[in-house]
């Protein structure tokens, strides 16, 4: 049984839940808040959430998690058989992840926890914000998954990064990144009906 550590506030944490739900995978929900202590890093080299345990052993990043998870259960298949196709996939998932989550989380603490990031910091986010969605549209294809026909990992990071980094930027710069992008808009519609997605968010309550 794998087990799943980390706390459902994290979009990444849900991430990963739903992978395991979609991939049918029994498993086990630990609570384990991000922190430097020994037993954490020992899961997570960072101290962050999600990590996952098998058999004794850890694994964190929910890239890497994915991976394993692809292999271990091929069915669904969440990447393409085709090589290329499939480098796609994880190509999309990258961009989505680094220049449109990444960027937004800088925000952050500002956006949900009562605490202030710079006037610098701000105007940069909001820079590489914009810069990020125009590479990340040259990417997406939503016809009518992110990158195809069929409902692949990059689905998942569209749904869980997408989410929060539109959630921060509605608030620190009223800028909706769906504005303009119906095709995006209607995806992260289609997606919250996906019954995994569905599932983990039913259980936030
Ligand atoms: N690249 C990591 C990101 C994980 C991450 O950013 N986790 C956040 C919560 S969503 C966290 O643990 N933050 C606490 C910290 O940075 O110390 C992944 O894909 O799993």
């Amino acid at each position: 049984m794998i087990q799943l550590y980390g706390l459902t506030i994290s979009n990444y944490y849900s991430l990963t839940k739903a992978l395991l739900i979609e991939k049918g995978l029994e498993f086990e929900e630990v609570k384990a808040p991000p922190t430097q202590e020994e037993d954490n890093l020992a899961r997570s080299p960072m101290g962050k959430m999600p990590s996952i345990g098998v058999d004794g052993q850890f694994m964190s990043e929910s890239l890497a998690i994915a991976s394993y998870l692809e292999r271990l259960q091929p069915e669904p298949a969440l990447l393409p058989s085709d090589p290329f196709a499939a480098g796609k996939v994880v190509e999309l998932a990258c961009h989505i992840k680094l220049d449109i989550e990444l960027v937004a989380r800088r925000c952050l603490p500002e956006a949900f926890f009562g605490q202030s990031v710079s006037d610098e910091t701000k105007a940069a986010t909001e820079k590489d914000l914009h810069r990020g969605m125009q590479a990340v549209d040259r990417l997406l294809v939503c016809e009518p998954y992110a990158a195809g026909s069929s409902i692949t990992l990059a689905d998942f990071y569209a749904f869980y990064c997408f989410g929060l980094a539109n959630a921060i930027s509605q608030k620190m710069f009223s800028l909706d990144l769906m504005q303009g992008r119906p095709a995006l808009a209607e995806l992260m519609a289609r997606l919250a009906e996906h019954p995994s997605i569905a599932a983990v968010e039913a259980s936030k309550g």
